[in-house]
């Protein structure tokens, strides 16, 4: 399917976003190896949360899904061997998440996905759960299709070389199957919802620094999980209302997290205007109401330990760059090459395509900003984060933007267009 944006005269309303992802297949793997039931609400009904659903169902797991209401009846950690391949779609999280969980069954599951999950890495999971006893064969070592032969795991200290939440939960998901207690120490602190996650539960999680220690032993409970709404699916409202003229737009109930809020950071250091109400904690995770209006913006620089607290938003934050005075200047960020396209090479050259002076560099990209874009034909290359960041991008740009393949955001966020058309 392709879309067609247009440029827009303002932006004005009150929306809420879906379900945050990484919190969502958390709630449906942790409350799967849980004892009894877990209720989830407001779960995220995009393509890769339903692949966790469907895999964890493969391995006999009791999921009923109404709405966005979720109900697992938990099955303690030991599953059934699946009768099937197990595919996780275009979902990164699921096939990384799972791996962990299957290194400590008692049986072998083979594990594949789409195109782009055959060519993401696996080696930086492959490698930790190794050392902890588990066997997995992978074409090439690295990639899925992938089977990991279930074992007796111990327990390890593995100092990761990229700060990877997925990398990082894998390890614990495993640890809770050894027999002795697991330390992963993080070059920057990732996302922490399965710490988060884990403590609400009743597993024994110490948090150190970077240092996180797992303990295996303890019982782990079904919960009530109330998904907040996802700060990465906000980005795409928080960036267009900042940019737009005359806009004011509150998004409410969105998970604020710090480990996931360098999107607010960034754009308040260039000059936004957001502000944060009604400010709360549940199910340990921060949420809050946030309200963003118009602004003029200025380029700056982002790197170091900012970048895993903003990694998915750094293509539509390329976008807010190319309306900022001066340059920007995106370092740090090789990661962006294995996510679903390789986001440093497609944002940069789409956004070429529509007349900006963007650049890519080898860990990142350089954008100066010129205020203007035109409208074009560009492609999302089947990545919903590089969809929405260029449907920002036709917002902003004069005439008209027609996005291909722009049926990519059901990944992340099926109603993304139809909620900006409220607005
Ligand atoms: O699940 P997937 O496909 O890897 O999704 C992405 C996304 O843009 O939605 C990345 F492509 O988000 C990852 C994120 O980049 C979700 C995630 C998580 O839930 O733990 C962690 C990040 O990945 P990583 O590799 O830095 O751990």
């Amino acid at each position: 399917m392709d879309i067609e944006v247009k440029k827009k005269r303002f932006l004005k309303g009150i929306i809420s976003v879906p379900g945050d992802k990484s919190i969502s297949h958390r709630a449906v793997m942790i409350g799967s190896i849980a004892e009894g039931i877990t209720e989830i609400e407001n779960f995220l009904l995009g393509e890769d949360c339903i692949s966790t659903i469907n895999c964890m169902k493969n391995l006999g797991v009791d999921i009923e899904l109404k709405g966005t209401n979720v109900k697992v009846q938990g099955k303690g950690l030991y599953l059934n061997k699946s009768e099937k391949i197990l595919d996780v779609g275009n979902s990164g999280t699921t096939i990384r998440l799972l791996m962990g969980i299957l290194a400590g069954q008692k049986f072998e599951t083979t594990l594949t996905g789409d195109d782009s999950i055959k060519r993401r890495p696996m080696g930086r999971v492959i490698t930790p759960l190794s050392m902890m006893g588990a066997k997995i064969e992978a074409r090439e070592g690295n990639f899925a299709p992938l089977t990991v032969f279930g074992n007796k795991l111990k327990g390890i200290y593995y100092k990761m070389p990229i700060a990877s939440a997925q990398v990082k939960s894998s390890i614990m998901l495993a640890s809770l199957y050894a027999d002795d207690k697991t330390t992963i120490e993080e070059p920057y602190p990732s996302r922490n919802h399965t710490e988060l996650m884990f403590s609400s539960f009743g597993a024994k999680v110490e948090v150190n620094g970077t240092k996180i220690t797992c303990y295996p032993g303890y019982k782990l409970q079904g919960q009530k999980v109330i998904v907040p709404g996802d700060i990465s699916s906000a980005a795409y409202f928080i960036v267009a209302a900042t940019l737009v003229p005359n806009s004011e737009v509150t998004i409410k109930n969105v998970n604020v997290n710090p480990t996931r809020t360098g999107i607010i950071d960034v754009i308040k250091e260039m000059g936004g205007d957001i502000v944060l109400t009604n400010e709360r904690t549940i199910n340990n995770e921060k949420v809050a109401d946030i309200t963003v209006k118009t602004s003029r913006l200025k380029g700056i620089e982002i790197g170091g330990s900012l970048i895993p607290r903003l990694i998915d938003e750094i293509p539509v934050i390329a976008v807010a760059a190319v309306f900022a005075e001066g340059k920007t200047v995106i370092k740090d960020a090789e990661e962006l090459k294995v996510k679903e396209s390789n986001r440093i090479n497609t944002i940069t050259s789409e956004l070429k395509k529509m007349g900006a002076k963007i650049f890519e560099t080898e860990d990142g990209m350089i954008i100066e900003g010129t205020g203007f874009l035109k409208g074009n034909t560009v492609e999302s290359y089947n990545d919903h984060r590089i969809a929405m960041s260029l449907w920002v991008a036709g917002l902003m740009a004069e005439g008209e933007t027609k996005i291909k393949n722009a049926e990519c955001v059901n990944i992340s966020y099926p109603d993304f267009y139809k909620t900006f058309d409220m607005l």
